[in-house]
């Protein structure tokens, strides 16, 4: 049956809900369009031809998928056209539909962009992952304190459906029923994937206690309840690896199963198969496939080489402890029979050089899984220009050595379907008025809108636009939070995982030094509006101390009409996919502010960019291409460089006391943290123990930056309110040089040299 055109949309869904559109509930609706989208996605799964990528991730961010597929489709048009043809509306039909948060941040988020390029792409690609019970923990503000309950997204319908095939794994010794989910993934205009997501079938909720809280050692019932467990005791790092291990040994049993259905001999793997390792968490898959090739009658050394052949591996950090190293006595416990394997794979590594510092298992017997990776798989890339230099000149500088071929940069990107086509719909119909639609597949046509750059018409469309997406979001604002904001002020946004290399802390140091500023008679040119999204791990101190010192800095200026004419801070609870994709069309000034050297690429910066926002950063990740693309003047560059900073550590003299000290704005802003005011709404042990970590501590050397930081933001801040015309014409230029960014272009390059798909 035909399915487009808003008469055939109409008819399926008074069919299948077996009454009148206007009679039907959001719940019922979107069981139905649920159903249409599974049926049309169908229709275009084609068969594997040649190499299939199969991208292992312990993460993927994919958010809602209603709207998104209806746009791969081609449907989105005539459902919102039929819904509203009956007094219902798209927004409210978004609004029941869970959010799949199977992700923390970035990572599992450019997972979920890369499956949707590759079926766009018509490349085959299929995610392997796990069908977390619970995705990343909802967050609730109490008393300006982050808390965490579980986010139950399962239940009702689901876009993953159960598969009756199951694959036998062995933890500590005790076998398991991995049973396989599959999620269709329709490209735009393209192809039908799929993300394998595996799950037991004995899990159980009602062991979860008090907030996220539950016996970590039930490894039965509690496998795959959580995304990542808190990993700050032994029994949720051992979690880790039982999800770990379930995972990649469930998908190596499915990807060897499917290469041999499609006439694989399996020595001649590599021209059925590519695996990309998405950072360490799925490393195991590297012994587990020696051993069950060995199971196959494939000798040690051949089987070696048929995964190093097959296997890449996707480095996302340079931050040392995010770099997974396990003490040799757990894998012992729950991976005995990988054991015998890496053991034999870190002695292979040490004949290949004298350098003790490359080995697998080091002196202290803790196995270190990205120098597993990097030695047994034929590629390692980093995901920004600049990361993937400094892992060659620093950080794996070592392995550089060993292996040059083996290094290579792939910068990140974001799907446009979602993060231009879905949040930004005004956006995307202006351009496509003034260039046409070809830049929905080939992202690379947005440089036509340089073209427009002096056409005032355009600037005031571009401009009305920004204003309509801000009031948008204060609108949503209003009534999910309820908060009222000022459309008319300047958003600056910083929203990605709360984390002390990010420099939230900067922003608050920023923020207190406005209120002091406005305190003393010298308001900004504009009334400013900051506003954060942003989860702290459950077991990061710091992290959670500065989300309280924000949220009660907010409280302070709230309380103070005197400061609260001119700046306003709003802290997004629980953001996630969605929140994002309210935020990001509504930016004036996206606030990409990391140590030089710390983030590895970043892709909000892109998001942001894409939606006609103006970058205020340092010269780290992607911000470092992010300027070279649109240029000086179209960016605020601030801070250390990348150079500077490495050698600082590497002198080990930084000093933040110092800073504090002889900075008297600094110091100002620091002492504020404790000042009455302060205390008068926030806790006095969060507060100063904040405090202590910048005077004494300041790993990420914000009080260095901060001066250059605050002399930036206000250059933004006047030349917004100064001449607005040029920020618009600005923030066009940004969009027309966004085409480098898509994850179209990064998903070519991956398969150009790495993936070899369908040859
Ligand atoms: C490691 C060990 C133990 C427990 C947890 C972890 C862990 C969990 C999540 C380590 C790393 C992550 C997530 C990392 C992440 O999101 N990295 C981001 O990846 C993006 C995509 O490449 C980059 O753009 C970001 O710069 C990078 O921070």
């Amino acid at each position: 049956m035909k399915v487009n055109g808003v008469k055939n949309i109409e008819n399926i869904l008074t069919v299948s809900c077996k009454k009148e559109i206007e009679q039907c509930s959001y719940e019922e609706l979107y069981t139905a369009l649920m159903k249409v989208v599974e049926e049309e996605s169908l229709k275009h799964v084609v068969p594997v031809r040649g190499r299939k990528l199969y991208y292992i991730s312990a993460e993927f961010l994919i958010g809602k998928l209603l709207s998104n597929n209806l746009i791969n489709l081609g449907l989105y048009d005539d459902v919102k056209a039929c819904l509203e043809a009956h007094g219902k509306s798209m927004a409210a039909l978004e609004e029941v539909e869970p959010e799949p948060s199977l992700g923390n941040g970035g990572l599992g988020r450019l997972a979920a962009c890369f499956l949707d390029s590759l079926a766009t792409l018509n490349l085959s690609g299929d995610g392997i992952g796990l069908r977390y019970h619970c995705g990343l923990f909802h967050q609730k503000f109490r008393d300006q304190l982050q808390s965490e309950t579980p986010d139950f997204w399962l239940g009702g319908d689901e876009w993953a459906k159960k598969t009756e095939k199951t694959y036998t794994v062995s933890l500590a010794g005790k076998d398991y029923e991995a049973r396989l989910y599959q999620l269709a993934v329709t490209g735009y205009e393209g192809r039908t994937n799929y993300l394998n997501l595996f799950d037991l079938d004995t899990i159980d909720p009602s062991i979860i206690g008090e907030g996220i809280s539950f016996d970590k050692t039930d490894i039965e019932k509690n496998l795959t309840l959580f995304l990542y467990p808190d990993d700050s005791d032994e029994a949720g790092r051992l979690l880790r690896i039982y999800q770990q291990y379930l995972m990649v040994s469930a998908g190596a049993q499915m990807i060897l199963e499917e290469c041999v259905e499609r006439g694989s001999n399996l020595h001649n793997l590599y021209d059925y198969a590519a695996i990309q390792i998405n950072d360490t968490h799925p490393s195991m898959v590297i012994p587990e496939l020696i051993r069950l090739l060995g199971e196959k009658g494939i000798d040690f050394d051949e089987a070696t080489e048929i995964v190093t052949k097959v296997c890449a591996y996707t480095n996302h950090t340079i931050l040392a402890e995010a770099l997974e190293k396990w003490p040799k006595h757990y894998l012992d416990t729950v991976v005995p029979q990988l054991m015998p394997i890496i053991e034999k794979l870190d002695a292979a590594a040490r004949s290949r050089t004298e350098d003790t510092s490359t080995a697998i298992i080091d002196g202290y017997q803790i196995v270190h899984m990205a120098h597993m990776d990097i030695h047994f798989t034929h590629s390692t890339n980093g995901v920004a220009a600049l990361h993937t230099e400094i892992l060659k000149n620093s950080e794996l500088n070592n392995f550089y050595r060993l292996y040059p071929e083996k290094f290579n940069n792939k910068t990140n990107g974001i799907t446009f379907r979602r993060w231009l086509l879905e949040c930004n719909p005004k956006l995307t119909e202006l351009i496509e008025e003034l260039i046409g639609p070809g830049f929905k597949k080939d992202a690379s046509e947005l440089e036509k809108l340089m073209d427009f750059t002096d056409n005032e018409k355009v600037l005031k469309q571009l401009a009305d636009i920004k204003h309509d997406n801000k009031a948008a979001l204060a609108a949503w604002l209003e009534h999910t939070q309820k908060v009222v904001v000022n459309p008319d002020s300047m958003f600056m946004i910083q929203s990605k995982r709360m984390h002390e290399y990010k420099r939230q802390q900067l922003n608050l140091l920023y923020l207190i030094h406005q209120y002091f500023e406005i305190k003393a008679g010298h308001t900004p040119k504009i009334p400013i509006t900051a506003i954060f999204g942003a989860k702290a791990a459950p077991a990061y101190t710091i992290a959670k101390d500065i989300i309280h010192a924000l949220l009660t800095l907010s409280e302070v200026i709230g309380d103070d009409p005197e400061v609260s004419k001119w700046m306003q801070i709003v802290f997004i609870e629980n953001y996630n996919v969605t929140a994002a994709e309210k935020m990001i069309p509504a930016c004036d000034l996206s606030e990409q502010i990391s140590l030089a050297s710390k983030e590895a690429s970043g892709t909000g910066n892109m998001k942001f960019m894409l939606n006609g926002a103006l970058t205020l950063g340092t010269m780290d990740g992607a911000n470092v291409e992010i300027a070279e693309a649109v240029g000086s003047e179209n960016i605020y560059i601030f801070g250390q460089s990348s150079n500077q900073v490495i050698r600082r550590y590497s002198h080990g003299d930084y000093s933040a006391r110092e800073w504090y000290e002889v900075d008297p704005n600094i110091h100002r802003a620091i002492d504020f943290l404790t000042s009455e005011a302060m205390l008068s709404c926030g806790r006095q042990e969060n507060l100063e123990r904040l405090k202590n970590e910048l005077i004494y501590k300041d790993w990420f050397q914000t009080l260095p930056d901060f001066n250059a930081y605050i002399v930036r933001k206000e250059q933004a801040v006047a030349d917004y309110a100064q001449n607005p015309l040029d920020w618009t014409k600005r923030t066009l230029i940004n969009i027309s040089k966004a085409g480098f960014f898509s994850s179209d272009r990064t998903i070519e390059e991956y398969n150009k040299d790495i993936w070899h798909l369908g040859e």
